[in-house]
């Protein structure tokens, strides 16, 4: 919807039709599936999201990562107005659509790498993980499956075992997959391995690949699944050095290398996926999120050989590549490479980081400011001596910007991080604005 790009407040947050909502929330949908901001949307486009009381909010958390194209994009609605118009399903494996195959196309003709590529398509990051690992397996004859610290890849069960964090991801939900290994994760601010933030990267590899090598055996891993940024783990940026040499083991083992781009992919990083900051070409790639510009859709992308030896079959599902999502991924497609979005990604990460850098001079709490192109976080501390990580301060910071009308999320395993995941089309007079209310929020959470 054309929504004026203004942040205006009308009513307290949430204001009273909001209220009523969360009522009827409260008694019809279980508190399991929580909610940061306490408002209902009414109406939303680009930035802006107006609540059903006329608030308009500043939208820096864009959906959780799925608006890289900002809400309601024209070109996104006018894709799946024509194709409703035409049919709004098929299931592929009935009869198939066009643009399942224009969008596989279009994923293996980005995805990195030159050789030949394929996809199959799923409807969420959790099942595009699932099948990744499905790939893996079958490509290998092996089962085991490694991940890293802190990571996130999803709810099902599967993703959940991959998924790190046990409360509130994994409590009570076991018995988990077997065969999925954990190794530590280059985190230079909080190097597991001790090291220096110069020295995280390859301290933590070497580590990984000793646990690989000696402890699980490279002949049992199927693949390493990594996020190239974690994403909910508090968008840590691995040191120089750790990624390239998982890489390169996994590459003289046979084990895949499995990018799981849900977070960091379509043009987030300022590149279309995350691990070409690292300058590698990963097995798999899997998508998700801001892939369908608000609709569900995910992929998994990989070289022809690997996705074609599977039997006739083996892939599928009722949903994916549903062709009201892949024409508006389609569109969101399009929509990046005409409107440059990549470089405004990076553009968006220097203003946030410029901004942020100042906040770590004014505001103690402010213990690390980090960022690949506009993924931007700040990781707050009690104690910048002893990094010990306030989370409570975080969540203040989280309240206090809503209240003014700017969505922001939280993030990390010590929920302590504010990550910032701004519409990649935002006005830059609105990301300031947005900055200078996170900038505030900080002074009313920790004065
Ligand atoms: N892989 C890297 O970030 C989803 C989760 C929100 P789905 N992240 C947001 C929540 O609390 O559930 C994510 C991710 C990475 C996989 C996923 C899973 O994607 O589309 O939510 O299944």
């Amino acid at each position: 919807m054309d929504i004026p790009q203004e942040r205006v407040l009308v009513t307290g947050i949430p204001g009273p039709r909001s209220r009523e909502l969360l009522d009827r929330r409260r008694a019809a949908v279980p508190r399991a599936v929580f909610n940061t901001v306490p408002v209902f949307a009414r109406a939303a486009g680009g930035s802006i999201v107006e609540d059903v009381d006329g608030n308009r909010l500043i939208d820096l958390a864009a959906g959780l990562a799925v608006l890289n194209t900002g809400n309601a994009a024209p070109g996104v609605v006018r894709a799946l107005t024509e194709q409703a118009d035409l049919y709004t399903h098929t299931c592929f494996h009935v009869t198939m659509n066009e643009p399942y195959v224009a969008l596989a196309e279009r994923l293996n003709a980005i995805a990195p790498g030159d050789r030949p590529k394929m996809t199959m398509l799923a409807n969420s990051g959790a099942e595009a993980v699932e099948n990744a690992v499905k790939v893996a397996r079958y490509h290998t004859g092996r089962a085991g499956v490694v991940v890293f610290d802190h990571a996130f890849h999803g709810r099902t069960l599967m993703a959940m075992s991959l998924t790190a964090k046990v409360t509130p991801y994994k409590k009570g939900f076991g018995p988990f997959a077997p065969e999925v290994y954990r190794l530590p994760y280059s985190y230079p601010y909080r190097c597991p391995a001790g090291a220096s933030a110069e020295e995280c990267g390859p301290a933590c590899a070497e580590r990984a690949i000793d646990e690989m090598r000696h402890h699980i055996g490279p002949e049992a891993i199927a693949c390493v699944v990594v996020e190239p940024v974690l994403g909910e783990g508090g968008f840590v940026i691995p040191g120089e050095g750790f990624l390239p040499a998982i890489r390169e083991f996994c590459e003289e083992h046979g084990i895949l290398f499995v990018a799981d781009e849900v977070q960091t992919g379509i043009g987030r990083t300022g590149r279309w996926f995350g691990i070409e900051h690292e300058g590698l070409v990963p097995d798999l790639v899997v998508t998700a999120k801001s892939l369908g510009g608000g609709l569900p859709v995910s992929g998994v992308t990989g070289p022809a050989e690997v996705m074609d030896a599977i039997h006739v079959g083996g892939l599928g599902g009722t949903f994916g590549g549903n062709p009201l999502a892949c024409a508006a991924a389609l569109a969101v497609l399009d929509q990046i490479e005409r409107e440059g979005l990549l470089s405004r990604a990076e553009r968006i990460g220097e203003l946030a980081m410029g901004r942020l850098g100042e906040l770590k001079d004014r505001h103690g709490s402010v213990g690390d400011v980090r960022g690949r192109g506009a993924m931007v976080a700040v990781e707050l501390v009690a104690d910048r001596a002893t990094r010990e990580p306030a989370a409570g301060i975080a969540s203040r910071v989280i309240e206090e910007c809503y209240r003014e009308g700017v969505i922001v999320l939280k993030a990390g395993t010590y929920d302590n991080v504010i990550r910032l995941l701004p519409p990649l089309t935002i006005e830059e007079g609105l990301l300031e604005e947005g900055l200078s209310v996170l900038d505030k929020a900080l002074y009313r959470a920790a004065p």
